[in-house]
């Protein structure tokens, strides 16, 4: 044995109350997995239902009078079907499948992991209740060992709720129609999706085992430190050896505790796509339990990305290099789909980010899938994950608060070793009617995500609307969203760069923070066309947006750290009078093909990571958009 082996006895159980672990489940010589993805029966039902006796819990098939279906599992429900039931369906509906758990697997523990149920969910597990989670876009856990039936087939019945209320994240509130039909509002344009909208699965732990592991990375000159808190669940001795392998496999670092710093030389910095030639470099922590004997006992492999961000009341920086994000709002959202996750889709769209010379996104305004999120550390693109705090209205009220806290911990718990993670969002355009409530919520809200990680900075888009409130100073990041010529201005281009850089500035000017657009835009039919321009022609969306270019470089040098055009593809809104079958403010439509403002953006992302990032432009952007 490695005489750098150390046995470390460590007060496991102790840790095991001391971190909420939501690893991604890997396959490893320690762990397997069986994927439930696929279909499902299906039911709808009122919301009273849900108390009437268990008859949930019997099989679908044989209970009186419910009519099933079947449901695709991962998406969202709602335009799966071909009624209006279904699409605008408010309350529960219920999901069912069998499934077999191999004998094999009596050893260890068992455990079911959904990636995200929107909005709340309880599952039962040959009807006993395994798990209840009540915010969407993220995932949770829960140990079945007890529950399932080894060598045997189970049923899992699972109860999802997407009614939306002013206590929860995000909020919202059921009206009754004229027609007596109960609509569900919520705060916020995008369709309201629903369902087991991310991969399901059952996977096996040891009884000992890996539960969660911290990662922080730093370097200096050539030399990178990698830090790492590995927590464990279990009552044994347990030998580690936690090693980081480089790209290629070959172990760069190795050390036997389980709680230390690995020194890597000749360190590969994980860079944004554009600022390196190889950008997005991964390392693999490998953290290897053995028992007494130095058998294998667990092993689970942690991707990490040695960068460090910093930031100071002018510029953000990547590895001690100012950064200017050039990039999208965007939304997980599809035809059919609804907010499935669909692999085909997240290529195509970060291929699409590629070719335009994006360097950065938000998850507005949710976090995204972990698979989402795992293609953006691996390409270098610069995320702002944004908790599902959408447009929230009470805030001051406790209840609201706690959830809008409880998702923030969720998200970082799930996304605290993404390299791609540069900041952190704590939601989009809350109301402000009320300043001393906002101060207090957010001051709570900032202290508590600063707590949580102090490595990255903390924005809130057009944090309370009026940006003139003092909890702004907890703030590390000015985001604002800007519809001159748009919503304000219909129609006046003449003015949206005097509009543009006179907020620009009155922003610096209260908060002396970096600031940045997060939206701007306008919606636009692909093919309508307008001589002179018109809004809603894709002239008028290249002609604002080409004054906002302008804007932009004028305020470039004075603290103006990025731009972030809305949105990345056209999506699903609910039904209203202006929307024509949805948002239109896509640079590429809901089946990701370019507008022009796809090309004309292209050009302009293109020359601005010429000028900043030095790199040489694609033969086929002939054309620089760049100050003016
Ligand atoms: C912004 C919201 C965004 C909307 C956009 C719009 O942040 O979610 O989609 O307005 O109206 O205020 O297009």
């Amino acid at each position: 044995m490695n005489p750098r082996w150390v046995t470390t006895c460590l007060p496991l159980l102790f840790l095991s109350f001391a971190n909420a672990g939501i690893l991604y489940p890997r396959v490893s010589e320690t762990r397997e997995q069986i994927s439930l993805d696929g279909l499902w029966n299906f039911a709808t039902s009122s919301p009273t239902q849900k108390h009437d006796s268990t008859w949930y819990l019997r099989n679908f098939r044989a209970v009186d009078g419910l009519e099933v279906d079947l449901m695709a599992v991962p998406s969202s429900y709602n335009d799966i079907g071909t009624g209006f039931e279904i699409r605008d369906h408010v309350g529960l509906v219920w999901y069912q499948r069998d499934f077999v758990v191999p004998k094999s697997w009596q050893s260890g523990k068992v455990w079911i992991r959904f990636s995200s149920v929107c909005y709340s969910a309880t599952a039962w597990i040959n009807g006993e209740e395994a798990v209840s989670h009540s915010i969407g876009h993220l995932p949770f856990q829960a140990d079945v060992t007890s529950l399932v039936v080894y060598g045997a087939r189970n049923t899992i019945t699972v109860a999802v709720d997407n009614i939306l209320t002013n206590s929860t994240i995000p909020e919202g509130y059921i009206e009754e129609l004229n027609s007596g039909r109960q609509k569900q509002q919520v705060t916020f344009d995008f369709f309201n999706y629903a369902g087991i909208d991310r991969p399901v699965v059952l996977y096996t732990t040891p009884s000992t085992y890996i539960n969660d592991v911290t990662v922080t990375t730093d370097f200096d000159g050539t030399n990178g430190f990698v830090s790492y808190d590995v927590f464990l669940v279990g009552s044994d001795a347990v030998t580690a050896r936690v090693s980081l392998l480089d790209k290629e496999g070959n172990e760069v670092a190795v050390d036997t505790l389980l709680n230390s710093t690995l020194f890597v030389q000749n360190v590969n910095l994980w860079w944004p796509y554009l600022m390196d030639p190889s950008p997005g470099y991964l390392y693999t922590l490998q953290i290897q339990l053995l028992d007494s004997s130095g058998e294998l006992w667990d092993k689970y492999s942690q991707p990490v990305g040695i960068r460090t961000i910093s930031w100071n009341e002018n510029t953000l920086q990547i590895n001690n290099k100012p950064v200017y994000l050039r990039g999208f709002g965007r939304h997980e959202d599809s035809a059919i789909r609804g907010k499935g996750l669909d692999l085909p889709l997240i290529l195509r769209d970060h291929n699409l980010i590629k070719w335009i010379g994006a360097n950065a996104y938000r998850t507005s305004h949710y976090p995204y899938a972990e698979e989402i999120m795992d293609l953006a550390d691996q390409l270098g693109i610069m995320i702002i994950n944004e908790c599902p705090a959408v447009g929230l209205i009470h805030l001051g009220t406790p209840e609201l608060l706690e959830n809008h806290k409880q998702s923030l911990t969720e998200m970082y718990n799930r996304d605290k070793n993404r390299p791609s993670v540069i900041m952190w969002s704590a939601g989009n355009e809350p109301a402000s009617s009320d300043p001393q409530a906002t101060d207090d919520h957010f001051r709570e809200v900032f202290a508590h995500i600063h707590d949580l990680d102090p490595t990255r900075p903390v924005t809130v888009i057009n944090f309370n609307g009026r940006h003139d409130n003092q909890g702004g100073e907890y703030i590390d990041v000015i985001g604002f969203n800007f519809y001159t010529g748009w919503y304000q201005d219909t129609g006046e281009l003449d003015v949206v760069v005097t509009n543009l850089v006179a907020e620009g500035q009155r922003l610096r000017g209260i908060y002396n923070k970096p600031v940045m657009v997060t939206e701007y835009g306008s919606d636009t039919q692909e093919g309508l066309h307008i001589l002179p321009s018109f809004v809603w022609t894709e002239e008028y969306q290249n002609e604002l947006i080409s004054k906002f270019f302008q804007g932009f470089d004028q305020m470039r040098d004075d603290g103006f750290i990025g731009e972030m055009i809305w949105c990345f593809a056209d999506f699903k809104t609910d039904q209203s009078v202006n929307r024509v079958g949805g948002n239109k403010k896509g640079i590429f439509t809901r089946d990701r093909e370019p507008k022009a403002s796809a090309h004309l953006l292209r050009k302009r992302y293109w020359a601005l990571a010429e000028v900043l990032d030095n790199v040489e432009v694609p033969d086929d952007v002939n054309e620089y958009i760049i100050g003016n």
